[in-house]
């Protein structure tokens, strides 16, 4: 795997995340799952189910920052996100670090993993509903800082300095069928590692 994608920025997110981490429904929530690690720091980790999953997320994750004094970063898809974008005018407002990390692959990319159509409108029009949105005005428009890393160290770059101030909007575009190809790899690497123990 090159480049930047989103099995790398869980992962990173789980060792370098501090203070709170809320993790959105749908994928982020089972990749963070698997791809959490050990930490020498512990974490609060936080998840919401609300009405149907993908609602309110980024007013939970406000609240939640408002619980304590330690950075809270939350991790959301970008269905979730625009779903709740009202909600980033609360951001502004936080006392302590407030880092958002939106995982844009243009729609809901669990629907690839998910018994439903496997491809063409049905697919499209009815689960996975490509936007064409990028969240970089919605940023300017609530006054939040933002950046757009294109590699992982960028990524690690923009988030360890979001970390330490301000409130922050880090968007990682990533292509839609990227997630369910990396895993499927991911899946034939290990089974091919453990028929040579
Ligand atoms: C309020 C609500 N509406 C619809 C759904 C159905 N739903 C589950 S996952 C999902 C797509 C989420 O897309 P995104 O947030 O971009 O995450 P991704 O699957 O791409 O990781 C939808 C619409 C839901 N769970 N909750
Ligand atoms: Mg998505």
């Amino acid at each position: 795997m090159r480049g930047l994608h989103r099995v790398g920025v869980c992962h990173l997110l789980a060792q370098l995340a501090e203070g709170q981490l809320f993790i959105g429904n749908s994928l982020p929530a089972r990749l963070m799952n698997m791809l959490g690690t050990h930490r020498q720091m512990p974490l609060r980790v936080l998840a919401n189910r609300g009405a149907s999953g993908i609602d309110g997320l980024i007013a939970t994750a406000y609240g939640v920052s408002c619980t304590c004094s330690a950075p809270t970063t939350i991790v959301l898809g970008d269905t979730s996100a625009l779903h709740d974008l009202n909600s980033l005018a609360l951001l502004k407002q936080a006392a302590q670090p407030l880092v958002v990390v939106i995982l844009n692959n243009d729609g809901g990319s669990i629907f690839h993993m998910l018994p439903v159509p496997k491809e063409g409108e049905l697919l499209e029009r009815y689960y996975r509903q490509p936007h064409g949105l990028n969240f970089e005005y919605a940023a300017k428009m609530f006054g939040l800082g933002y950046a757009a890393p294109s590699s992982l160290e960028a990524f690690a770059a923009a988030y360890t300095q979001a970390l330490e101030s301000g409130v922050m909007l880090i968007e990682v575009n990533v292509p839609h069928q990227q997630v369910a190809d990396d895993l499927k790899a991911l899946g034939a690497a290990i089974r091919g590692a453990s028929r040579e123990l």
